[in-house]
């Protein structure tokens, strides 16, 4: 079995049971004039990972690994999604309103796509979520038992809202998460820093952190 070095320690890749998922790589997150920057937020530090998630997609193709996609999306008449969501705070624009890129964070607008850098391939699913983890409301956890899958590489936007959500559920559903530090990113880099402390912290209470060059070492 590879280890990957990894904190808290190595992490045991099992080659035939891992996935890749990329969260929330969407023009609405990473994009001037979507949801992200409508929360007041400077998306400049978002874009300067998508190279490294790109390197982490090519990766993972070239091994044949399963990728996952996820994007933050809500249906065209909002039913999935609670009020107490879409009135939360005084953002420019909310869930649903029509923005420069659509309507955020629904279903078909051009702002819910995943950036073109990192379209996803036919065989690569693409999950809409309606909550922060991925889990939630969607058939990821059917998807990826029916493909016996049991670890999962994470990656994607931001560090600790979508991506630690994301873990967290994976973990207390049996999954071994394996973060890739500089493929995530956070409007606020001290909480990017606090969340991967938090995911390694007692022993990997909630997964693995490592860079992408440890984790493409590993699987090519
Ligand atoms: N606001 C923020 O940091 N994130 C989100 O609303 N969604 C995701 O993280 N994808």
């Amino acid at each position: 079995m590879t280890q990957i070095p990894a904190r808290p320690f190595g992490f045991p890749l099992a080659r035939d049971r891992v996935a890749l998922v990329i969260i929330d790589m969407q023009r609405d997150f990473v994009e001037p004039g979507g949801f992200g920057a409508s929360l007041g937020n400077d998306v400049r530090p978002l874009q300067a990972i998508v190279p490294t998630v790109a390197r982490l997609l090519a990766g993972f193709r070239a091994a044949g690994l399963p990728i996952f996609h996820t994007r933050e999306a809500h249906r065209p008449d909002l039913s999935d999604c609670p009020p107490a969501k879409r009135l939360r705070g005084a953002p420019a624009l909310r869930i649903g309103d029509p923005g420069p890129m659509g309507r955020v964070l629904i279903k078909g607008a051009p702002g819910c796509e995943i950036i073109p850098v990192l379209t996803p391939l036919p065989d690569e699913p693409v999950i809409d979520k309606p909550g922060k983890g991925a889990f939630y409301a969607t058939d990821l956890g059917d998807q990826l038992a029916a493909r016996g899958i049991t670890q999962l590489v994470c990656a994607g936007v931001t560090t600790e809202v979508c991506v630690q959500t994301t873990m967290r559920e994976a973990n207390d559903r049996g999954f071994e998460c394996l973060l890739a530090t500089d493929a995530t990113e956070s409007y606020f880099p001290s909480f990017k820093a606090a969340a991967i402390e938090m995911i390694v912290a007692q022993g990997g209470i909630v997964g693995w952190a490592t860079d992408t060059d440890a984790i493409l070492g590993a699987i090519n």
